[in-house]
């Protein structure tokens, strides 16, 4: 693709602090953007931008925002930990309309992954992107969901898709997870625009953290082909934030932290093997 998108840009989640963020930063790309969230868009609608609001269980809603549209940024649905119900929805209905309209239009989905779809995985490991799944939750589940409905789309239909499993994106780092896990808001909304113009992007998976040197634990990506680098760091952080951390083992223990911790109730940690 060329520098701007020849057709316009579906964002959804567009009024979450992700969404906000990137309808600003693909605005300023001169992108034709249509925004869509169930709550109302809170910033002043960008220029050659729409916003819809729009529940994403409701598919011919979507469908109709989808019209036309080249690419589909998908930041919609729940984006933490919820019971299952809440998350069924948004995140698991409402991604089987993201790939319907993707089928349908020919477009490229980037879909906002997780962490949390591979949050089991502990922390002294180094896991390449083709790590088997370990949700940590109903949350993490959905997102290994959503990765693996885009290899359906892919082999069944060659619709394109690039995971983002992001990591702890903020303005600022905040513990001493984060350290590693953190993504700035800048290398996000490159990493988006990468994912948009690249050339072609066939089913990909991308660890979404900057240039921390704590990460140690995420690997081997497809950046190069998508043309990505990371440029923040959190390490300046590092003397403020090295000792915040929590006094649960199984927080600290595992890459998805808090998430794993909800509803935990073995007795014994798990094995690292998984079968054995
Ligand atoms: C996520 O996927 C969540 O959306 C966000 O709230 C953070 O918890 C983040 O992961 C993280 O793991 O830090």
């Amino acid at each position: 693709m060329s520098d701007k998108p020849a057709k316009p840009v579906l964002l959804t989640g567009a009024s979450g602090a992700l969404g906000r963020m990137l309808a600003k930063a693909l605005a300023a790309e001169g992108w034709t953007l249509r925004l869509t969230d169930i709550a109302p868009f809170p910033d002043p609608v960008p220029p050659r931008a729409s916003f819809t609001s729009a529940d994403l269980n409701d598919g011919m809603t979507i469908s109709r925002l989808g019209e036309g549209c080249g690419a589909i940024v998908h930041m919609g649905g729940v984006s933490v930990e919820r019971p299952f119900e809440e998350i069924l929805g948004p995140n698991i209905r409402g991604l089987y309309h993201i790939y319907e309209v993707a089928r349908r239009e020919k477009a490229r989905v980037v879909f906002a992954s997780s962490n949390h779809s591979v949050g089991f995985h502990e922390r002294t490991e180094a896991i390449a992107a083709d790590t088997q799944f370990l949700p940590d939750g109903y949350y993490g589940l959905s997102k290994a969901y959503g990765e693996l409905m885009g290899r359906l789309y892919w082999f069944k239909n060659g619709v394109e898709s690039v995971f983002l499993r992001i990591g702890s994106c903020a303005p600022e780092p905040y513990n001493a997870r984060a350290l590693a896990t953190w993504l700035s808001y800048p290398d996000l909304a490159r990493l988006v625009i990468r994912c948009v113009r690249a050339d072609s992007v066939g089913c990909s998976v991308i660890w979404g953290a900057s240039n921390n040197s704590r990460m140690t634990w995420w690997r081997n990506d497809a950046r190069d082909r998508i043309g990505w680098r990371p440029v923040d760091s959190a390490d300046p952080f590092a003397g403020q934030l090295a000792g915040k951390v929590t006094d649960d083992p199984v927080i600290e223990r595992y890459m998805g932290a808090d998430f794993c911790s909800i509803g935990y109730s073995r007795e014994t940690p798990a094995p690292q093997q998984l079968f054995e």
